[in-house]
């Protein structure tokens, strides 16, 4: 089968929309670092539908890959066209998709390859906004604290290579450093990852970095550069080979990597941008004075919901979210979880019908169209749970509300850590803190009751902050843990008591 290429858009079938502006003509205003199937199935498809309104050429992408080429080699030969399938089930059950050409991607860079072309891209006169999908842990923060961890390894290496950096501190100070010195127009810097205030943070790390480097660049950037924050919302799986194959017997041509996503989207900006910005309303984008609560809305529901389902329905055998949110005692767990102790810590916003959010919720994650693993949001456990669970938790325990639900979640997240689930089946425990926290495991696990072992165990105040010395917290986790480990999640679930804890 021939490859997606420009040459080839003619001939798709007519149901495939298409770039429709002089693809020739675009410039790069924008360089994404984290080039993954969020960024191309989020970020680059609205700023895909503000150039199909007309909006101004200078706004194409370059991305950049921070560890992998496997993005660039697979969108190289089709001259970084890629296939964004839209997927959900249909009235009688049955899986639909539409398929969208998407052209604003002009290049990608892979920095470990060629680190001076990534600077070099940033530092660009072209170059107007930085956006970043690259994931919690691209940050190299402290996840209780977000701050910037001076005594990680590769962030002391980039501090000593200005000329080749590895991280994103690193590339984003060392090429503001180029821009400062050249004389060009600062840049928006802008987070779209699933971190509260992610603008802000991002800004704590970058000050911190460019501190390091040298005091006068600082203040260059604090003055100058904007760090709007952003709230992000489109459930996107894996791409996997079933996908490609289907999309690619579709379209008569080859697409190596499309990416896979609901219908749902998502995206609130805080309007400050530092060198302007595309018209990205016509995506269905929001430009907001205060993007902070739609930030807290979305990580403690979406996000809070949706790993308690992954741990729960992992251990417990499931493979996907829809088959886990099949089952009546999780989807009930989960719904209560929202409806009884996350909303009730969310700050009133004007217009927001939390009920509706709620129950579009609960349809989102039963898309049975998407095959959305449970282990790929399990994932990175260490830096997710801080801002999608144990916020909550300290909210609640403020007021003196149960957290029975919540210390339910966190005890799924350390009955996954066990390395198998309930039938037997082991997974990786995939977790930049992984070393660390099994070690904290195995150190727990010695301890006689299980109330001592959770105490040490969420005592790891990277994760847990200060919570670790919470009696409650400690109480309601041990309690969890006791059933899980004796009965399972299922049995837990069927006797679980909201105002227990
Ligand atoms: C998920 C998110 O993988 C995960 O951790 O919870 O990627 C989630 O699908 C998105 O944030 C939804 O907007």
């Amino acid at each position: 089968m021939p490859r997606l290429h420009p040459d080839a858009l003619p001939d798709l079938p007519a149901d495939v929309a298409c770039p429709r502006y002089r693809r020739e003509a675009l410039r790069a205003g924008i360089v994404h670092l984290g080039v993954g199937a969020f960024h191309r199935a989020h970020v680059a498809v609205v700023n895909e539908a503000a150039l199909q309104a007309g909006g101004d050429l200078c706004w194409g992408t370059v991305g950049v890959s921070l560890r992998a080429a496997d993005t660039r080699d697979a969108l190289k030969p089709q001259d970084g066209l890629y296939t964004l399938a839209l997927r959900d089930v249909a009235g009688d059950g049955s899986a639909w998709e539409s398929l969208t050409i998407v052209g604003n991607l002009l290049d990608v860079l892979v920095a470990p390859e060629d680190p001076r072309a990534v600077l070099e891209r940033i530092a660009h006169p072209d170059t107007r906004i930085v956006s970043l999908t690259i994931t919690e842990k691209g940050y190299h923060h402290d996840p209780a604290t977000g701050a910037l961890r001076q005594d990680d390894a590769d962030i002391a290496h980039d501090l000593l290579h200005p000329g080749a950096p590895r991280t994103m501190p690193g590339f984003i100070v060392h090429a503001l450093d180029l821009r400062r010195r050249r004389g060009l127009m600062p840049v928006t810097l802008l987070s779209c990852d699933n971190l509260p205030a992610n603008g802000e943070m991002l800004r704590g790390i970058v000050l911190a970095f460019a501190q390091a480097v040298d005091a006068d660049l600082r203040e260059w950037i604090e003055r100058h550069c904007t760090f709007p924050n952003s709230m992000v919302d489109r459930i996107v799986p894996r791409t996997t080979d079933a996908d490609r194959e289907r999309i690619g017997a579709r379209l008569g041509v080859q697409d190596a990597w499309p990416v896979v996503g609901e219908p749902f989207l998502e995206w609130v900006v805080e309007d400050r941008f530092a060198n302007g910005q595309p018209d990205w309303t016509a995506g269905g984008a929001r430009f907001v004075a205060h993007a902070e609560p739609f930030e807290r809305l979305k990580l403690r529901m979406v996000n809070g919901a949706h790993s308690a389902l992954a741990y729960l329905g992992a251990m417990a055998g499931f493979r996907t979210v829809d088959r886990a949110m099949a089952e009546p005692s999780l989807r009930n767990f989960i719904d209560a979880l929202m409806r009884d102790e996350i909303a009730p810590t969310l700050p009133v916003m004007e217009g927001l019908d939390l009920d509706g959010y709620r129950m579009r919720l609960l349809q989102r994650f039963s898309n049975a169209a998407l095959q959305h693993q449970t282990r790929q949001i399990a994932m990175d456990g260490s830096q997710k749970l801080p801002q999608r669970l144990l916020g909550t938790v300290r909210d609640r325990l403020r007021s003196n509300q149960p957290i029975a639900g919540l210390a339910l979640a966190v005890a799924g997240w350390i009955h996954y850590l066990r390395g198998s689930d309930e039938t037997g089946a082991p997974h990786d425990i995939q977790d930049p803190l992984a070393a660390a926290l099994a070690e904290r495991l195995a150190q727990a696990n010695t301890a006689d009751s299980m109330q001592d072992r959770v105490a040490f165990f969420t005592g790891f105040a990277p994760v847990f902050g200060e919570l670790g010395g919470e009696p409650r917290f400690v109480a309601a986790v041990a309690s969890h843990m006791e059933l899980l480990q004796a009965r399972g999640v299922l049995e837990t679930l069927a006797s679980f008591d909201a105002r227990a804890c």
